[in-house]
């Protein structure tokens, strides 16, 4: 029994659009997995960590019951499981740990194209087709907006053709789903990608040091994914202004240059994305010899 109390679970997306990012963000931690004969627990073979793969709207609870110890979820399910748990009495129901650079998309209104309805101001007394009927009644509360929320488990853009909403209310990404089905994006509710979330129970001591490497691994490589390595040389007298130039920059290093007194090498990580206009300023304020690389690991 020991052991697999010590052993950490993760809530996973079984199939879906944030399995493959969810993996593969794990993978990048380190964590060398073998699947179990029914593909629904991914056992961990070098660190204490499993996963279970389930449906992305199980994840909340699941972490909210303690059965798991970390989930990686939509923050549009999220917010949606909150004011559910939220209308039952119970109050944080996960710890939120960070938002994920993956999974984004909007929860917007979409109404059909040249029709009645063409923004908020013209909805009262409509019916509105979703999949999140709490984050849109929380919403029209909010805005004192009079409005019919019909509950849809997939499919809700085609419920104003079926005749039943007289708009609706999903996620976009591309927008193609919303053309497609000649509708035209309004409003937005939510701005959403994938999030790690946490158990509201302390963690016990015996799953304490890995949860934390884990947590402190998931950061690192959400970093690395933005930052460069930044090599340069520049005269002495530009460093304060590269230095200004540099997007999410520690304080570089400088190293002297062999046989060259007034020009230096600088060494910088960037943690934000380096545009090419970033590196035309750095030239223009001295800068040769610009050299961008990837960072694969980084640890604070
Ligand atoms: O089976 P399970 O319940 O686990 O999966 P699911 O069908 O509920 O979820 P899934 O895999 O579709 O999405 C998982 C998560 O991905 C969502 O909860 C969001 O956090 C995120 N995500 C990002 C999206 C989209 N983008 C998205 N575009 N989820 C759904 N869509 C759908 C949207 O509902 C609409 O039908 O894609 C269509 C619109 O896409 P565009 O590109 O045409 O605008
Ligand atoms: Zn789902």
């Amino acid at each position: 029994m020991e052991t697999t109390d010590a052993r950490i679970k993760i809530a996973i997306q079984k199939s879906g659009r944030l399995t493959e990012h969810s993996l593969e963000l794990l993978q990048q931690c380190g964590l060398k997995y073998s699947r179990g004969r029914d593909q629904l627990i991914g056992f961990g073979e070098n660190m204490p960590v499993d996963f279970l793969l389930v449906r992305d709207d199980d994840i909340p609870g699941l972490v909210r019951e303690d059965v798991c110890d970390l989930g990686i979820v939509g923050m549009n399910v999220l917010e949606e499981k909150r004011l559910e748990f939220r209308a039952a009495g119970q109050d944080a129901p996960f710890r939120l740990i960070q938002e994920l650079d993956f999974g984004h998309c909007l929860l917007s209104f979409a109404y059909p194209e040249n029709g009645a309805i063409q923004s908020l101001d013209d909805i009262d007394g409509q019916r509105i087709a979703t999949s999140y009927p709490w984050i849109v009644k929380d919403f029209l509360k909010r805005r004192n907006v009079n409005a019919e929320v019909v509950e849809f488990s997939g499919a809700v853009e085609i419920a104003p053709n079926l005749g039943r909403a007289e708009l609706i209310c999903d996620l976009v990404s591309t927008g193609s789903t919303l053309a497609a089905n000649k509708l035209t994006q309004g409003e937005t509710l939510l701005e959403s990608s994938a999030a790690l979330i946490q158990t509201p129970v302390e963690i016990p001591a015996s799953k304490s040091e890995w949860v934390n490497r884990l947590l402190q691994r998931i950061s690192g490589v959400q970093q690395v994914r933005e930052s460069k390595y930044i090599m340069m040389h520049a005269p002495r007298s530009a460093l304060p202004k590269i230095s200004a130039l540099l997007p999410g920059a520690e304080a570089p290093t400088v190293l002297p240059l062999e046989g060259c007194d007034d020009k230096v090498a600088v060494h910088v990580v960037c943690r934000e994305t380096v545009f090419w206009e970033t590196l035309e300023q750095l030239k223009e304020a001295g800068a040769s010899s610009l050299l961008v690389v990837p960072v694969e690991k980084m640890l604070a």
